[in-house]
């Protein structure tokens, strides 16, 4: 696509240990923090999100990761990234490796689908846990296959959200109990001047945004909001509140990282 290697952030969405003691495949791992590692350009908007999208036919690793980096180095537990296999090769090559450089180490396999339903502790997230959901356009072949969700901010999100609410259809089709869905509702994290703080939501409906699979009005919404949320949006959650989001991305990009909430991942 690009020209040059694309920048993520992965925010490390940590499963929660009921969870996962439950769970038909992941009660057989090792006591250890298991984190699916959500790729993103808009670290800023943390503050609002509100689910995890995978592909549910999507294919997922749990991966062994020691750090090997001297930032991580007073660390003295490996822990369990969930991602898909790309993703894992190529991060065992920029310092998430599980033990051997270039090697990543799988303990096992999943479909997106198992991974539906199960709960999650997001940094500096508005919500004390949030659940796994599908979303269609959910890329395996992109970041590492798990996309964290902010409706306020980004039309995909406000629009495959929206769908799993008004669809009874598709909840029963995933089997989504109704408490993952509705008390998810866009938390307002970045104020758009002519906008207002859930632009996403005011894009879509600017463009009769009618699914999530409606790709050219989605694409209409998107480049609208992107472009002005980030040259204009100002922050309004967390400690960079009123600043600019230019000035305050790189900031929060920063503590995230320094804080081990989250890894920076290139591809
Ligand atoms: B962004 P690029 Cl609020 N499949 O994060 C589909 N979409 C993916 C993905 C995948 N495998 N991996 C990452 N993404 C999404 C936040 C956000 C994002 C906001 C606004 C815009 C935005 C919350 N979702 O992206 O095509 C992720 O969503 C605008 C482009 O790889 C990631 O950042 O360049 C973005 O797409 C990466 O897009």
């Amino acid at each position: 696509e690009g020209a040059g290697p694309l920048e993520y952030i992965g925010v490390k969405l940590q499963l929660e240990e009921e969870t996962v003691e439950s769970h038909a495949v992941l009660k057989s791992l090792k006591r250890k923090p298991i984190f699916l590692i959500a790729a993103t350009l808009r670290p800023e908007t943390i503050y609002g999100v509100t689910n995890c999208w995978i592909a549910s036919n999507g294919t997922y690793g749990v991966y062994e990761i020691i750090y090997q980096s001297d930032e991580w180095k007073d660390k003295p537990e490996s822990e369990y990234f969930i991602m898909t296999p790309r993703a894992a090769r190529n991060m065992a090559f920029q310092g998430f490796d599980g033990g051997e450089f270039g090697k990543p180490k799988e303990i096992l396999q999943l479909t997106g689908e198992q991974l539906i339903g199960l709960s999650l502790k997001s940094p500096e997230c508005s919500f004390e846990k949030i659940y796994i959901l599908p979303m269609f356009n959910v890329s395996t072949q992109k970041g590492t296959g798990i996309v964290m969700s902010v409706p306020s901010d980004s039309p995909d999100d406000y629009r495959a959200l929206l769908d799993l609410k008004e669809k009874a259809g598709l909840r029963e089709k995933f089997h989504l109990k109704n408490e993952w869905v509705f008390p998810f509702e866009p938390v307002p994290v970045v104020d758009v001047p002519t906008f207002g703080d859930l632009s996403a939501k005011v894009a879509c409906e600017k463009f009769h945004v009618r699914s999530q699979n409606d790709v050219d009005a989605l694409k209409k919404a998107k480049d609208l909001v992107y472009l002005k949320g980030f040259y204009e949006g100002k922050l309004l959650k967390g400690p960079y509140a009123g600043e600019l989001v230019q000035e305050a991305k790189a900031k929060i990009k920063g503590d995230l990282v320094s804080q081990k909430k989250a890894i920076v991942y290139c591809e």
